[in-house]
């Protein structure tokens, strides 16, 4: 097993487009080298604040300019926020995600957020957050909070992603990706197919991903739901073989990354995650919620798990924030 930082484009379409099969046994073997089993991580999402966010992501229901449905909500309490990670403990899930509709965190709200970090980290659980775009001084303050890892995807490659976000570059993105790595906090980073990229963008976000210094802890492989009343509304349904080729390019680059079978799972039968599974996922999002659209429940999850003999991980035990 290779861990490099070097990969070029060619490298990583060569292995991306391999016969399937292939790709899919040598992503596996990989994957018990580097884990020596098959658990999958249970991960519960939260939208602690929903909708009203001024960024202009084509494929988010959040975003105020698009007519979407989704009315801007408050901040929730900190206090409805871990009775909800009690509940995701309870039923089973290691990490809770905390997931606001903001371009960057601000003032009392912000302290709010460092509050539901340590109330979920004193429940025994990995906290994770996803809040836009950070300066050196919050991440700092959300490490001291105890916070695991942070989310915050590139979501395709750099040529593609202002036809996706006009709002922000790629640079902001890289920039807060690297104060959260600073600040000691892992990274979790990934992105989404069916925007309407090519493989070469596909290709272009992995392999950036896989040369950064210190690969992600995290990659969330995420199918776009198309969402009525934003840009991308109408977008054509990705298909299992190209989020396998995803996921099982993902764990040959970065063989030691816990990579989440993300959004989209309601949309893939049984056998399609399993296949997933093979290819070298081992996270997935646990719940019948994601953000503002539906995942399977939990039962359904705790029973395809049980029928495929499929264990749940444990936490994590490195220390908060490490
Ligand atoms: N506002 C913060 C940000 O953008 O970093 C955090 C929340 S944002 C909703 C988190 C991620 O969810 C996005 O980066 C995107 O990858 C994913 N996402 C949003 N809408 C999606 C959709 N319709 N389908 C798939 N993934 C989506
Ligand atoms: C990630 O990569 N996917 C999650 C999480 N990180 C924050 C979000 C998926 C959102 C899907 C659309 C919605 O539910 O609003
Ligand atoms: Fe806002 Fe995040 Fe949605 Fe973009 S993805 S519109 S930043 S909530």
């Amino acid at each position: 097993m290779e861990i490099r930082h070097d990969w070029t484009l060619e490298e990583v379409r060569a292995i991306h487009d391999r016969p399937v099969l292939e790709l899919v046994h040598t992503a596996s073997t990989i994957h018990q080298e580097a884990f020596g089993g098959h658990e999958v991580q249970l991960c519960q999402l939260l939208s602690i604040k929903t909708g009203g966010c001024p960024e202009d992501c084509g494929y988010c229901p959040q975003a105020a300019r698009y007519d979407t449905g989704v009315s801007a909500q408050p901040l929730m309490q900190v206090d409805e926020v871990l009775a909800a990670a009690r509940a995701a403990h309870e039923a089973g899930a290691t990490r809770f995600c905390m997931g606001a509709a903001w371009r960057s965190p601000r003032g009392q709200q912000f302290e709010a957020v460092l509050e539901m970090v340590a109330g979920v980290r004193r429940l025994g659980m990995e906290a994770c957050c996803t809040l836009g775009m950070l300066t050196d001084e919050q991440a700092a303050r959300l490490a001291e909070a105890g916070l695991t890892a942070y989310n915050h995807n590139l979501d395709t490659g750099p040529e593609f992603y202002p036809d996706v976000v006009q709002t922000r570059t790629y640079a902001d993105r890289l920039a807060t990706l690297d104060r959260v790595r600073r600040a000691g906090i892992r990274v979790c980073c990934g992105g989404i197919l069916g925007m309407g990229e090519s493989v070469t963008d596909r290709c272009r976000l992995l392999q950036i991903l896989a040369n950064q210094p210190d690969h992600p802890e995290s990659v969330p492989i995420n199918a776009l739901v198309a969402i009525e009343g934003t840009p991308m509304g109408e977008a054509e349904r990705v298909s299992t073989l190209e989020m396998v080729r995803a996921i099982a390019t993902a764990r040959l680059l970065m063989p030691r990354a816990k990579i989440r079978l993300s959004a989209g799972r309601r949309e893939l039968s049984e056998e399609a995650q399993l296949l997933c599974f093979m290819a070298g996922a081992n996270s997935v999002f646990f719940g019948e919620q994601l953000l503002t659209t539906g995942n399977p429940s939990w039962e359904v999850d705790r029973a395809m798990f049980e029928r495929a003999g499929i264990q749940a991980m444990a936490v994590d035990p490195s220390p908060s924030g490490a």
